[in-house]
């Protein structure tokens, strides 16, 4: 998730890490947790991919209740090392990295008011757990994750956080998988939203391009609105091999002098899966922000 206010002045992790004091959710914000799970639940049935499925289980992630990090962390921890930190929203770029690079995932450890259920600036524990939890229980993606904070470092010495945050966009937070030839979901920003759930799984609208690292580094994204277009990889085992393969550092240094690609028009390199009837997008730019 990007946008929101930033917890202010915090540069390291410890600055960042508050309780998520789980005694403290009122029985409405449990309330709120199950009405957003149980709808989710539905729309997610045949369009996500089944790791995302296995992890819900694993780590018992269930409509009752919001989760608790510390029971939820004895099993997440033993089975790829991870464990889920508790923040109050947005974090500043450097601890955000920080934590990845140590296997902690930041997660919110509020819940979103009835009235903004399908839309919220900062990542609430439901983007946040619903979302992004449940893959860090396999390995595959586990390490990918890993590997993306730990390229955190470089990327602010050497100006290549916007390509970071738009691979970051690409893959973790809108990122599609080909299961059985079909696009499924895997991306956190789709999976914990009923609309682009929805959109992603049967709309005629978007374009489906098969992934390509540097494609998603140089492209930019709208913060505010659905995508015009998804990237697909085959496996989380390729995503984690095309991440770590070579160093980024040199492609920020090209890519600085080269103008961003946008997610509406192909690019010759582009491997279309599907072709969008862009529908949704016919009075483009009808977005209110500019492209990231
Ligand atoms: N902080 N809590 C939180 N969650 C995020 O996903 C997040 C963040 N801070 C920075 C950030 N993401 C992006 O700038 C990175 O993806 C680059
Ligand atoms: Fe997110």
């Amino acid at each position: 998730m990007a946008g929101g206010h930033m917890v202010q002045g915090a540069n390291t992790m410890d600055d960042c890490i508050i309780e998520q004091n789980w005694d403290g959710y009122s029985a409405e914000e449990h309330g709120i947790w199950r009405t957003l799970f149980e709808r989710q639940e539905k729309v997610l049935k045949g369009n996500v991919c089944q790791e995302y499925l296995d992890g819900l289980d694993a780590l018992g992630i269930t409509a009752d209740e919001i989760p608790n990090f510390d029971r939820m962390n004895e099993e997440l921890s033993k089975r790829t090392g991870w464990e889920v930190i508790p923040v109050p929203g947005l974090i500043p770029s450097r601890p955000f990295f920080d934590m990845l690079a140590n296997r902690k995932f930041p997660s919110g450890n509020f819940i979103r008011k009835k009235d903004e259920l399908d839309y919220l600036e900062e990542p609430d524990i439901f983007h946040d757990v619903f979302g992004h939890v449940p893959l860090l229980t396999n390995p595959a993606y586990a390490d990918y994750m890993h590997a993306y904070g730990k390229a955190g470092d470089d990327a602010i010495t050497h100006k290549g956080v916007k390509y970071l945050a738009r691979l970051n966009w690409w893959t973790i937070e809108f990122g599609m998988i080909i299961k059985d030839g079909q696009p499924k979901i895997y991306g956190a920003g789709i999976a914990s939203s009923f609309a682009e759930t929805k959109y992603a799984a049967s709309s005629p609208s978007p374009n489906f391009i098969k992934f390509d690292l540097e494609r998603c580094l140089r492209t930019g994204y709208y913060i505010d609105d659905l995508q015009s277009s998804y990237f697909v990889i085959d496996s989380f085992e390729k995503l984690f091999e095309e991440a770590v393969e070579r160093p980024f550092v040199p492609l920020y240094e090209q890519f600085n002098t080269m103008p961003d690609l946008n997610p509406f028009d192909f690019v010759d390199s582009d491997i279309i899966l599907k072709k969008g009837d862009k529908e949704y997008w016919k009075d483009f730019p009808n977005t209110k922000t500019k492209l990231k």
